[in-house]
């Protein structure tokens, strides 16, 4: 948006509507606010409308403790820098918590839970987290670049669910590249997916030591198995990793390892596992090709057949998501740029997803598609 738009749009609100904004452009809390005009599409051509509009969120984590839900997500703002490849346009410095007492209610968008600059090691891009509760303790997990520019990831920790966290010193461990999502299975172990290809840096990480000069994308091999994403348990004071990081193998209906080529199958970005019915769910993004995909297994760790897609594009280049139980239903929390119509500017959502006799997921499209059937879950 233009600046001088963006001045008009803090004049009085008959001004402001003059100018073409809206009043969701209002910020109601002093945050980062929705700018006018984004939308290019009416609002009824989306499955789901965003979930905040006060500040901009993305890559949400959506967890259930005592019956609430919460919603920990990435805090988009609109940096100096401009879009590239590895997402440098991805300047987030803090989080928010978001909480609602049942879907389709009012959400709360709590205050700063954990700012870059109270992270000793941590130097920018707070990309997507996770969050864990143990006990009465609730941690947060997070990427972020050290001062060497290599992206590690955090821990931090709170008895409140909307935080304030406090971060521990150094990161974990042995953890390298973006996107913690961590799981709990039934037994109370917890382990943590991470990982991410182009900027999340997971290709400068192979040798086990961060390579700066590394591949900009992934490996370059189109006929090699691709990039894998990672796995570990976690200690049981949920601070450390209890072993190294394994390589996760998402395989095809022959048990053959996606290759690097596929970039409408392979592993990109954004973990997230899930149980359902006593199978394991390893969904993710395929990044350049912007679908939510997954495959189902039989242990935590894999490996996982390759089953399809969860999501079809959504607006903006990312998707990321979560997948929760809640009111006896199963619900995909994803984000797109609906409010912004930019990538970096992202609104988290929430739709119900729904699974086949079969155990398969039935694929989502974003988008409703008027007078046929299109936009309903198939
Ligand atoms: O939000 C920043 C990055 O973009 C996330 O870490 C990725 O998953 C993608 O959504």
């Amino acid at each position: 948006m233009p600046q001088i738009s963006r001045a008009l749009c803090a004049l009085p609100l008959a001004v402001a509507l003059l100018a073409g904004c809206q009043q969701s452009d209002q910020p109601t809390n002093n945050q980062t606010a929705p700018q006018a005009g984004a939308s290019r599409r009416p609002a009824s051509d989306y499955l789901s409308q965003p979930l905040v509009k006060d500040i901009y969120t993305a890559d949400p984590s959506a967890h259930v403790w005592n019956g609430k839900i919460y919603v920990y997500p990435s805090h988009d703002i609109d940096g100096p820098t401009p879009e590239d490849d590895l997402g440098g346009h991805f300047e987030m410095r803090d989080y928010h918590v978001l909480s609602m007492d049942k879907i389709g209610g009012p959400v709360t968008v709590g205050p700063v839970a954990l700012d870059v600059k109270d992270v000793p090691w941590a130097d920018k891009q707070m990309w997507a987290p996770d969050a864990a509760k143990k006990g009465d303790t609730y941690y947060l997990y997070f990427p972020a670049k050290d001062k060497e520019g290599a992206f590690r990831i955090g821990v931090a920790t709170s008895k409140n669910p909307m935080g304030p966290f406090k971060a521990q010193p150094q990161p974990i461990k042995g953890s390298f590249s973006i996107d913690p999502a961590v799981f709990t299975d039934d037994d109370g172990q917890s382990y943590m997916y991470f990982g991410g290809i182009w900027g999340g840096q997971l290709q400068r990480n192979v040798s086990g030591k961060y390579d700066p000069n590394g591949s900009k994308t992934d490996l370059g091999q189109d006929d090699k198995p691709a990039l894998s994403p990672r796995v570990a348990k976690m200690s049981a004071d949920m601070l450390e990793f209890d072993e190294t990081p394994r390589e996760i193998r998402i395989v095809d209906d022959k048990g053959k390892p996606l290759l690097g080529g596929d970039h409408d199958r392979r592993f990109f970005e954004a973990s997230w596992m899930h149980k359902y019915k006593g199978k394991y769910y390893f969904s993710y993004s395929t990044g350049d090709t912007h679908y939510l995909a997954y495959g189902i297994g039989d242990s935590p760790y894999g490996p996982f057949t390759y089953k399809g897609r969860i999501l079809e594009p959504v607006e903006g280049w990312t998707t990321h998501h979560s997948i929760v139980e809640w009111g006896g239903k199963w619900w995909l929390f994803y984000a797109d740029s609906q409010l912004s119509g930019q990538t970096r500017l992202r609104n988290v959502k929430v739709t119900e997803l729904q699974y086949n006799p079969d155990g398969t997921i039935r694929t989502i499209n974003p988008f409703v598609a008027h007078g046929t059937k299109d936009g309903a879950p198939r």
